[in-house]
């Protein structure tokens, strides 16, 4: 049965199965996503390909591809109202992301602050995949015809490209492409390290500065009794004098669902201490309950979502991609 579209805006984002989802990815971007099932048309992928554009054990893929299911799922993505699926089973998307390829310059894949970071210090060795990650990730979008992209702050830039592609494609060729935006939160689209507050929370980090979503709960505890501070002693957001508690005030204000105001006027004439004794209780019940979320759905009802989610991504790809190479004059 062709899968119907509930509703005419399409949204499209997805998570590279890599390694542990942390609080900063799921605050800067999966948090949105359950919401934004009740208002868009959501495809929620796992980027497999993105992942191996640094070296990947080959055992531990299909690992990480099922957790990260299963994450979406406990963050409340439901494949009901969702489409969630794996990259790599629609080969539409590769096949895109090479017809892009020749409509992407150097020049913009040179802008690109992402691959300069990580490929710092590699060289002349980094991947030519690491280069032109963001022209597959224009074709995971632009393939579904996505008009709203959710992204934590370090993924606008490669949105931006995506819309310039798209752009330049439809100029040269005809009209083919949605348009599509990104959505970054106001506050909380770039959570910093518990350990240093001007260094991104990552994956790839991993340390004492980065807490897992499936992060054990005493470690988790311990990690924000360590959290840096700054001087003074005031709970205030002040993200230029007060970076590290300014963070820890984003971090808690999702996590509880209140506001950052809020929050401040609580802690007048309380001290570091007393926030971060409370702020250990909120990370605490935000895992607790995200874990046990987690715990109740099995690896074989991850593997049943992703075989649906196949079927139903599938149309409106081939539909695209039809389009495409027939303007480009491949059959
Ligand atoms: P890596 O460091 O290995 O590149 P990552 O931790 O950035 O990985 P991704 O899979 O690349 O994780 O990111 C998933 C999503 O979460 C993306 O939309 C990204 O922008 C967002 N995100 C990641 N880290 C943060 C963060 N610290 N604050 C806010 N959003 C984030
Ligand atoms: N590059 C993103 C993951 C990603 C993505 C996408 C996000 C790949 N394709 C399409 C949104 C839309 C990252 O590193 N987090």
């Amino acid at each position: 049965m062709p899968f119907q579209l509930k509703h005419e805006q399409i949204v499209f984002s997805g998570i590279k199965p890599s390694g542990r989802l942390n609080i900063g990815g799921y605050i800067g971007s999966l948090s949105q996503w359950a919401e934004m099932q009740e208002k868009y048309t959501c495809l929620f992928c796992v980027v497999d390909y993105h992942a191996i554009t640094v070296k990947q054990k080959p055992s531990d893929l299909e690992k990480w591809t099922l957790e990260l299911v299963k994450t979406y799922l406990a963050a409340g993505v439901n494949p009901k109202k969702s489409i969630l699926f794996r990259q790599s089973d629609l080969s539409a998307h590769t096949e895109l992301a090479w017809i892009l390829n020749c409509t992407a310059h150097m020049a913009d894949l040179k802008k690109m602050t992402q691959f300069k970071e990580k490929s710092l210090g590699q060289k002349e060795t980094v991947s030519v995949g690491l280069f032109t990650y963001p022209v597959l990730m224009a074709a995971d979008i632009l393939l579904h015809q996505t008009d709203i992209v959710p992204v934590g702050e370090d993924q606008k830039q490669h949105v931006e490209l995506a819309r310039d592609l798209a752009k330049r494609f439809n100029n040269e060729y005809g009209r083919v492409f949605e348009i599509p935006e990104s959505v970054v939160r106001k506050n909380g689209a770039r959570i910093m390290s518990l350990q240093d507050p001007f260094k991104k929370m990552s994956k790839s980090e991993n340390g004492a500065g980065c807490i897992d979503l499936l992060e054990d709960i005493e470690e988790a505890r311990k990690k924000i009794r360590r959290a840096v501070t700054d001087s003074g002693n005031q709970i205030k957001y002040d993200k230029k004098n007060k970076p590290a508690i300014s963070n820890l005030l984003t971090i808690y204000s999702h996590l509880s669902r209140r506001s950052i105001d809020e929050i401040e006027k609580e802690y007048e004439g309380k001290g570091y201490g007393d926030f971060k004794k409370d702020l250990e209780g909120v990370v605490v019940d935000f895992l607790s309950a995200f874990q046990k979320n987690y715990n109740k759905i099995s690896d074989q009802e991850a593997l049943k979502i992703l075989e649906a989610g196949r079927e139903r991504a599938e149309e409106m790809a081939q539909k695209t991609l039809v389009k495409v190479k027939k303007l480009i004059g491949i059959k």
